[in-house]
Formats: C-alpha cells, sequence, structure tokens
C-alpha cells in the first residue's frame, strides 16, 4: 500500500505501518529524538538509521519543525547530506508525528511539509544533490546523520554546509582526512583554546570543557565563519562563545584573553599545572600562597615526591623527543625485557605508534603469554635502574586486575642526554589488542570508540570488549561477557565500524 494514501483511522498500534522513516538529529537533542524513535517503532514504522541503507525506501524524513518552517536552512541542511527536496520522499517536521500519535491516525503529511516555493533561485538545492537512497560511501554516512551545523542566509552563494563531528563519530573517520578550515577560523580557535587553557588550569574543567567542544566544533564545520549567526547555529557552540567569535571578527581579539590569559595569576597557575603531579587547585593554591616561579617551588616544603622530580626534570620533560630517540629507548627496554624472558612481545605505543613526528614520553607495552609466570616488571625495573636508565619512579608499579603499569624517567647513557618520561604496560596475552588499541590512543579516539561500544551495547576498556552490557544513564547494570578480540581489526569488526589504521587515530581536541 502507497503509506502517503493510508485510511485515516487504522489500529492504534499501527499508526505508522508501512512507514520507512529517517529523522535528521538537528536541533532535536539526544531525547526527543530517542522518544521519536521509540513512538515510530511502538506504531508499527521502521526507524531508518542511515539514508544510505538503500535497501529500504525511505518514506518521510523528519526534522525539528523549527527547521522545516526555515525553509531555505531545511533544504541547505538536505542538500548537505545529499537529499534532494524534489524527491517523492515526504519531508515533514516533527509536528508530523506528534499529530499522528495524538489523533491515533497516520495523518496526511501536507500541512506538515517543507515548503519550498519560498526560496529564491539563490539556493541551488541541485547541486550536489544524488536522488535518496543512491549508494554512498558507507564510511561518511555516520557523519551525516551526526548534528549538521548550519548557517543563515545572506547575500553571498550559500556555502556548502560541513558536517559537525560528534564525539562518538570522531573514530569512524581519519584523522588525516584533511579538513579545510579558514585562517581566520583557525585564529579563533587559537584564541578560544588560550581561553580553555586558563579555565583548566584553575580547575573551571566545566567551562574549560564547552570551550573545547566548541573548538571540536568550528574544526569539523570547517568553512569560515563569518557573522554571530553561523558561529550560534554550529552545533557544540553556546550563544557565549559565539559572541566571542563575532567580538574577534569585529576586533581581531578577544578582551577575555587579554583579562583571564594576561593575569599573574593565571600564568602563574598555567606554568605550575605543568609540573608533572601538579594539578589546577594545587596550583592555585600554591599562587595564594605567594609562589610564582619555578624557583620560588623549589622551596616550597610541602611538594611531593612526584612534584619535586617533575620539577627537578621540568625543561626535559616539556620537551618532546624525535622518533628516533623513543626508539633508542625502547631499544634498552626491549633489550632488558628479553634477556629476562626472550618470548615477551615488546611493542611501542602511543603517539609513536600514531606516527607523530614528536613524543611527549615513550609508551611501551609489554605482552606476557599465559605460560610465563616470572612477574616480569619488577625484574625489568631493577634492571633498568641498576644499569642508571631509570633515574626516577613516578607512579610505581600499579595493578589493574591482571594489567601492570608504571611510570616513570629514564635517560639514555652518553652525554647531553635529557631525561624522558617513560611508561611502561605489562598485559596478558588475551588482552593484547584493546591494551594496544588503548595504549596507543589518542585519548580522544579512545573516548569516541568507548562511545561506538556503549551505544552498541557494549563496554570496551583496555582490558577487553563486553558484550551484552545493559545500562541506564552510564551506569552498567550487568557484567556482559568478554568477547575475543584478538587484533585491533577484531575490535573494529565486533563494532561494525571501519578499520583506522594507527596514524588514522590521530584526533585531538
Ligand atoms: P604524547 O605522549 O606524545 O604527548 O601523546 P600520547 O602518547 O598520545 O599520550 P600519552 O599521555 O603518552 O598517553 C598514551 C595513551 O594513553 C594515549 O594516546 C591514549 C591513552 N589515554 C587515554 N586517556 C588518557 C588520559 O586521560 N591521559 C593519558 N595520559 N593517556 C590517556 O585513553
Ligand atoms: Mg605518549
Amino acid at each position: 500500500m502507497d503509506p502517503h494514501k493510508r485510511p485515516l483511522l487504522q489500529n492504534k498500534s499501527r499508526i505508522f505501518e508501512n512507514c520507512y522513516i529517517y529523522i535528521l538529529p538537528v536541533a532535536l537533542g539526544k531525547k526527543r529524538m530517542s522518544l521519536f524513535q521509540t513512538q515510530i517503532t511502538n506504531g508499527g514504522g521502521i526507524c531508518v538509521s542511515k539514508l544510505s541503507a538503500t535497501k529500504c525506501n525511505v518514506t518521510h524524513i523528519v526534522l525539528e519543525d523549527s527547521v522545516v518552517k526555515d525553509s531555505e536552512r531545511c533544504v541547505r541542511l538536505l542538500s548537505s547530506i545529499n537529499v534532494d527536496t524534489n524527491t517523492a520522499v515526504k519531508i515533514v517536521g516533527t509536528q508530523w508525528i506528534s499529530k499522528c500519535l495524538k489523533e491515533c491516525v497516520c495523518l496526511d503529511t501536507k500541512e506538515f511539509e517543507l515548503s519550498v516555493e519560498k526560496i529564491t533561485d539563490k539556493v541551488n538545492t541541485k547541486s550536489n544533490s544524488k536522488p535518496l537512497n543512491e549508494d554512498r560511501d558507507p564510511g561518511t554516512v555516520k557523519n551525516d546523520v551526526a548534528d549538521f551545523a548550519t548557517c543563515t542566509v545572506e547575500d553571498s552563494p550559500p556555502k556548502k554546509l560541513k558536517p559537525a563531528v560528534s564525539e562518538e563519530d570522531v573514530c569512524l573517520q581519519s584523522s588525516s582526512k584533511p579538513r579545510e578550515n579558514s585562517e581566520c577560523n583557525h585564529l579563533v580557535i587559537a584564541e578560544l583554546q588560550k581561553l580553555a587553557n586558563a579555565f583548566r588550569s584553575t580547575g573551571d574543567q566545566w567551562r574549560a570543557y564547552g570551550y573545547e567542544k566548541a573548538i571540536s566544533a568550528i574544526k569539523a564545520y570547517g568553512s569560515e565563519i563569518t557573522s554571530y549567526e553561523e558561529a550560534v547555529s554550529i552545533p557544540g557552540v553556546g550563544s557565549k562563545i559565539a559572541a566571542k567569535v563575532s567580538e574577534f571578527l569585529a576586533s581581531g581579539h578577544l578582551r577575555k584573553v587579554d583579562e583571564i590569559c594576561g593575569s599573574e595569576r593565571s600564568q602563574v597557575v598555567e606554568l605550575f599545572t605543568k609540573v608533572w603531579g601538579v594539578g589546577p587547585a594545587t596550583a592555585q593554591s600554591w599562587f595564594q600562597q605567594g609562589f610564582r616561579t619555578l624557583e620560588d617551588l623549589k622551596a616550597n616544603p610541602n611538594l611531593t615526591k612526584q612534584q619535586k622530580i617533575g620539577l627537578k626534570h621540568f625543561d626535559d620533560i616539556q620537551d618532546r623527543m624525535p622518533r628516533q630517540e623513543v626508539e633508542q629507548i625502547a631499544a634498552v627496554v626491549e633489550t632488558a625485557a628479553l634477556s629476562i624472558e626472550p618470548k615477551l612481545n615488546v611493542e611501542l605505543c602511543g603517539s609513536y605508534r600514531r606516527g607523530r613526528t614528536t613524543c611527549g614520553d615513550v609508551d611501551i607495552l609489554i605482552t606476557k603469554q599465559d605460560n610465563i609466570h616470572t612477574d616480569i616488571l619488577p625484574c625489568l625495573l631493577q634492571q633498568l635502574k641498576e644499569s642508571g636508565f631509570v633515574t626516577d619512579d613516578l607512579v610505581n608499579i600499579e595493578v589493574s586486575r591482571n594489567q601492570k603499569k608504571y611510570l616513570g624517567i629514564c635517560r639514555l647513557p652518553g652525554e647531553n642526554q635529557k631525561h624522558r618520561r617513560l611508561d611502561i604496560f605489562v598485559v596478558p596475552e588475551s588482552e593484547y589488542a584493546t591494551a594496544l588499541m588503548h595504549y596507543t590512543g589518542s585519548a580522544l579516539f579512545n573516548r569516541s570508540i568507548r562511545l561506538v561500544a556503549a551505544h552498541k551495547g557494549m563496554s570496551l576498556s583496555e582490558h577487553c570488549l563486553l558484550a551484552g552490557v545493559v545500562r541506564e544513564g552510564k551506569e552498567m547494570l550487568n557484567d556482559g561477557y568478554i568477547v575475543p578480540t584478538p587484533t585491533e581489526k577484531s575490535i573494529f569488526g565486533l563494532l561494525g565500524i571501519e578499520y583506522r589504521p594507527p596514524e588514522e587515530r590521530e584526533h585531538r581536541l
């Protein structure tokens, strides 16, 4: 039966029967989105999660009412996800669903449809659009259903909108995919980053998070932002930050940066938080106690053991090392480890494995076969300390279930070598792939792929991938069960996402 010509009265539980509905999440919010999805499903309809799901014919595309009423914006939005508005598919506002539910019938869509007549010629809806359901690159599909940036229509030709990438979507695209970003956006981002750093170092984590989220959204947006309206329409950029963007566009600088970052307090606190083991609260308190320089701190009687080490090697630790030095350090650790147990697998991870040209520290993963019973880490550290290679312990062996972790400082033999941060992780063979993925990072990539797992009823950690997980909000209500993950590729496969080699996981905020 043609779903658009259905009889008006029907069984309440089947009001959306034969409807294949795609809901665009823009401006909807997760709760409303999920409510609509449940109601459609309960009403016998099918919620289509991807427009490229070519096998099912989408009958309706539902958008937030305010979006549908703003015809120009709506058409541009649809065009950006390759939906031709001349399609036979009904493009309707959320009111249609609400009214159908209220009246317990599948109402005619006419009253709720997008009206394209109002749109002037300047919006060319057909540019770049492909008919709905035409095959598209599956790798880009998830981005299409993410939040979309929107902008106001001005006299200039319409810009092609860029999908704003939500945190969960981060791991679905390569970090090496070139992102256009105008020079002006770069400058705005740099200023906003100064504020984010300042807020983070003063312990205002919420505000710092707000700024970082906005920075991430602007980076993903790509197109040059030219107005307050455009900035505020980007999901993740609130009105206050949009006002900052607008101020920067008008004046070339931000008063807030001068005010916050220029203050002695913020500069001192930022410096202190760079010392290993010092958090924002401690840095603030030291400022209040009158400490102003790293030299002053050396006289502080209340430093912890780690802070003393952090202070002692401050300049060396701040300095990033070339890849070659990372390899030399790893070679020392590997030789020592294999002298204890020749069958161990020693592998570099962290930023080195992601291919960065310089690294902040050396992250080494040691995998121990099940038939090896030697307690590797203490033996290894003893050897590395005796040779003078490991100079200081920051966090002495920490045990997390059957993984062990050590954080310390080392220095290659020879003249003019710097002290470098060294992290060693020892894991069992069964946890190899999840640990390798975790310690390869980036931290943002990890957060993203964990969110993907969570949304699929799974849980990913450095220890394992659990399936059959039931959650209430973020809380796990059961333990789930471990799914074997022999390789990183198997993790991507089990999560149903495209494999990303380490070089494509260099996602950063
Ligand atoms: P770098 O050392 O060159 O600065 O970068 P990195 O190798 O990516 O960072 P790292 O601090 O050495 O951490 C190694 C990996 O540990 C990182 O890539 C991902 C993982 N990791 C998380 N969350 C966090 C976190 O909160 N802090 C740190 N330090 N690492 C984390 O997934
Ligand atoms: Mg590292």
